[in-house]
């Protein structure tokens, strides 16, 4: 017999999508292309050359699924608002049809009992921007968004993240060219990382200018890293991406710099000239650094390091060793709950956040509806299980975890693999856009009512 463990009662219990991922309409309501529309459409950049350009068709979707989201019993919702439905120029005139769409969703939300966290960017920057986050006007633009957002919106939300996962939105996509715009230059990378930091800043300064009561935070998805045995050069090779790749953006934001070592190493590798760039200009780390009330973390697996080498290898790209084959979910991701308890006990000894919240953790599987339309799931049940045993567990440690968002509601486009992973509490029919709850689901929906799940 296991026992039951009962989470805090104030604990919030939700799920996540993102616009780009959902939204679909891509071309109506006023909206402006984002650089994945440009990047989705240019061949050989996506899994089957697909594109978010109907998705789930939230867009016009969006009662259906909040009702559906209330019948399963949820009681938050982490979702992005499209910058470009928003300001389609990037900066400048608004489009009141964009922040009338957020609206009925939003009064939606609320009506059904559904408490909406509000992600302002997850990786749709219009192309109007030129240069998007190479340029720091960029930065400024969504200073603008935010208040925008703020204005709008913020009589009614009360949780905001600014940036979604800084790191895929600037290393992935300029350093190792996997993400829109598909660049690949080093430097290139750690400048778009720093405008994305100062975008942060200048957010959390304006939403809390307009409603000082909110609570802001960032959606971080540090790596959960270990060294492959206990060699020197392992732990080594471990440390080195633990900061080049996650202190990178977490000490910006809870300590105001870049971390020596990552910046010492960036200049070995002949990516920086020396330690002081001229993409950080004076007053930045100042207002990167300013508090937040939440950390979010995104945790889905780890990464192990090895080097058969004596000499120290140079870590520019962080390859980890393959998971392995018995192990792993569709993306091929090691699945390993430990790792969220090590990673949230991690940052919240390193950075003391006075909350934090599980912003994503799910797994892809691709399960489709059997003969009688149903949908078993076993995968996806054990992982969130296993994952959510580590978040109780993390609790029970003194770790202040309030709330943990399900990645993802429903099934959706999945960046550069296209529509092939299915990470959805919720089956989606791309021909069809029906909707079909997987077990997982209603799983899902009775550890909510329950507040808690059996401790293994
Ligand atoms: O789908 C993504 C999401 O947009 C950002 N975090 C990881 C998820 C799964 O890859």
């Amino acid at each position: 017999m296991y026992d039951f463990y009962e989470f805090p009662k104030d604990f919030k219990w939700g799920t996540a999508t993102s616009s780009y991922q959902i939204e679909g309409a891509v071309d109506q309501g006023g909206r402006t292309p984002s650089i994945w529309d440009e990047f989705s459409h240019r061949a050989g950049t996506i899994r089957n050359n697909e594109n978010g350009d109907v998705a789930c068709d939230h867009y016009h979707r969006w009662k259906e699924d909040i009702q559906l989201m209330k019948q399963l019993g949820y009681k938050a919702y982490r979702f992005s608002i499209a910058w470009p439905r928003i300001l389609p120029d990037g900066s400048g005139r608004t489009n009141q049809q964009g922040i009338d769409f957020y609206n009925r969703l939003i009064d939606e939300m609320l009506q059904s009992d559904i408490e909406p966290y509000l992600t302002l960017y997850h990786w749709d920057i219009p192309t109007k921007l030129k240069d998007a986050w190479l340029n720091r006007d960029s930065a400024y633009a969504f200073e603008e968004f935010s208040d925008v957002c703020a204005r709008s919106f913020g009589d009614r939300v009360k949780s905001w993240m600014t940036i979604n996962e800084p790191i895929c939105a600037s290393f992935l996509s300029y350093t190792w060219g996997h993400h829109a715009p598909g660049l690949s230059d080093p430097y290139q990378g750690l400048v778009a990382a720093h405008h994305l930091l100062l975008s942060h800043g200048l957010a959390v300064k304006t939403i809390r200018a307009r409603y000082p009561d909110a609570e802001i935070g960032i959606a971080l998805n540090p790596a959960s890293v270990y060294p492959l045995t206990d060699s020197k050069v392992d732990h080594q090779i471990a440390n080195q991406a633990e900061t080049m790749q996650n202190r990178w953006f977490s000490d910006p934001v809870y300590k105001g710099s870049y971390p020596v070592e990552a910046v010492q190493a960036y200049i070995e590798l002949g990516v920086l000239k020396n330690e002081n760039p001229d993409f950080i200009h004076s007053g930045d780390m100042e207002i990167i650094s300013i508090p937040t009330d939440f950390l979010g973390i995104n945790y889905y697996t780890r990464q192990v390091y090895h080097t058969d080498e004596s000499e120290m290898p140079s870590v520019d790209h962080f390859k980890s060793l393959p998971a392995p084959l018995d192990n792993q979910t569709e993306m091929g991701w090691e699945i390993f709950p430990q790792g969220l308890f090590d990673l949230l006990k991690k940052v919240n000894d390193e950075y003391h956040p006075q909350k934090i919240l599980i912003t994503e953790n799910g797994a892809s599987y691709s399960y489709a509806p059997d003969n009688f339309g149903k949908i078993e799931d076993p995968k996806r049940i054990e992982y969130l299980d296993m994952h959510l045993q580590a978040v109780a567990k993390a609790i029970q440690a003194g770790i202040p975890v309030k709330g943990y968002f399900l990645w993802s509601f429903m099934d959706n486009f999945e960046w550069a693999q296209g529509y092939s992973q299915r990470f959805g509490l919720v089956y989606v029919d791309y021909k069809t856009q029906k909707r079909t709850p997987k077990a997982s689901a209603y799983w899902y929906g009775k550890v909510v009512k329950d507040n808690g799940l059996a401790l293994k």
